[in-house]
């Protein structure tokens, strides 16, 4: 009996292995398996050699392998594809086929581009770089040493197995690569997605995106500074919209400012988007703090040069009165759907 059962084990194994396909192979296993003169009934038919004593327990696995061959043999039957054998599924294939339907793209990639391509006109590289970091290049490069308390204005995910390294706060970190390997001129733009570890809600999550810019040259001042950002937001906005700087503080930049633009709302005469004070802030930026140009061996006597940083999510909201920052990860259709365009 040990020799049936390992044959039995056997075919077991080569039925189960089965693919089949068309129509006309799940004939051929039927009749291999299943036929009058198949090995189902080759096999069966070795019971009248099976010891009396075992012949229940014998049977019942006999029974057993028959149910599995068939089993697999409807399973076969159904999942089979054209073919000319009997009972293959009749697919017609002049029929025209499901309509795929056709996306649009992202709000966020589209203002991303629309901001790199008004950069690139003024001779603005893009660069990028990686988003795991090490706490060198998100912040002590940045003139954010261990025990800076502007590290906290910037919760920061660590990466468990090794928490030297990090999820960037900041594009900053590219920046910082391109410094390591360039030698001034400089002058990008830095694309990407950061992390911070905030409570999701309507005005704050977990990740966002950036566009970072950074300009080192001799002889560059705080005017350039405000051109470069105006003409931006000349391009961005149109030529209606008015600027202002109000001085701020960032670790990275002294001087540092923020800039605000004309409430696109209601053009600076006050709405619920601008608190009613006419301005909506768009953008930090300032002049390169000098320790961060010694850090990466520039001389700061000879070399200034300036920086800004922006959420594309917030001029996304800008641009298109989007309310609510979860929109941008549902991957609702009816929202997406509604931007189009081709930057
Ligand atoms: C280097 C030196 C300086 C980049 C800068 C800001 C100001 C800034 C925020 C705006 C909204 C981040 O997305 S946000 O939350 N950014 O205010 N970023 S200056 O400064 C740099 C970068 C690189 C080497």
């Amino acid at each position: 009996m040990e020799a049936l059962l390992q044959k039995i084990a056997g075919y077991k194994e080569e039925v189960a292995a089965e693919v089949a396909g068309t129509a006309d192979l799940v004939e051929a296993f039927r009749i291999k398996w299943l036929g009058t003169k198949g090995l189902v009934k080759a096999i069966m038919a070795e019971m009248k050699n099976v010891p009396v004593d075992q012949k229940k327990e014998f049977g019942q696995i006999l029974n057993e392998f028959k149910i599995f061959v068939e089993t697999k043999y409807e399973t076969l039957k159904e999942n089979a594809t054209g073919g000319a054998g009997a009972g293959a599924a009749a697919i017609d294939l002049s029929l025209p086929g499901d309509p795929i339907a056709v996306g649009t793209r992202h709000p966020l990639n589209l203002v991303r581009n629309q901001i790199v391509s008004i950069f690139k006109r003024l001779g603005f590289a893009v660069a990028e770089g990686p988003e795991i970091e090490d706490d060198w290049h998100n912040f002590g490069a940045m003139n954010l040493p261990e025990d800076h308390p502007a590290r906290d204005m910037q919760d920061t995910f660590y990466i468990n197995q090794d928490p030297a390294w990090l999820l960037r706060t900041h594009t900053s970190s590219v920046q910082a690569r391109v410094m390591e390997t360039q030698k001034p001129p400089i002058r990008v733009i830095c694309p990407g997605r950061v992390y911070r570890n905030e409570t999701i809600s309507a005005r704050a999550h977990c990740f966002f995106h950036q566009v970072e810019g950074l300009y080192i040259d001799e002889n560059v001042s705080f005017a350039d500074l405000k051109q470069t950002l105006y003409f931006f937001v000349q391009e961005m906005f149109g030529k209606d919209v008015k600027v202002r700087f109000r001085p701020s503080y960032f670790p990275f930049t002294e001087p540092s400012a923020e800039m605000d633009i004309s409430c696109l709302i209601c053009g600076g005469d006050g709405c619920n988007i601008c608190k009613h004070t006419g301005w909506v802030e768009i953008l930090g930026s300032g002049m390169v703090h000098p320790k961060v140009l010694q850090n990466f061996g520039i001389d700061s006597n000879k070399y200034t040069g300036f920086a800004f940083g922006m959420g594309v999510e917030r001029i996304t909201q800008l641009k298109y009165q989007v309310n609510d920052l979860r929109l941008y990860s549902q991957n609702d259709v009816r929202f997406l759907k509604q931007f189009t365009g081709t930057v």
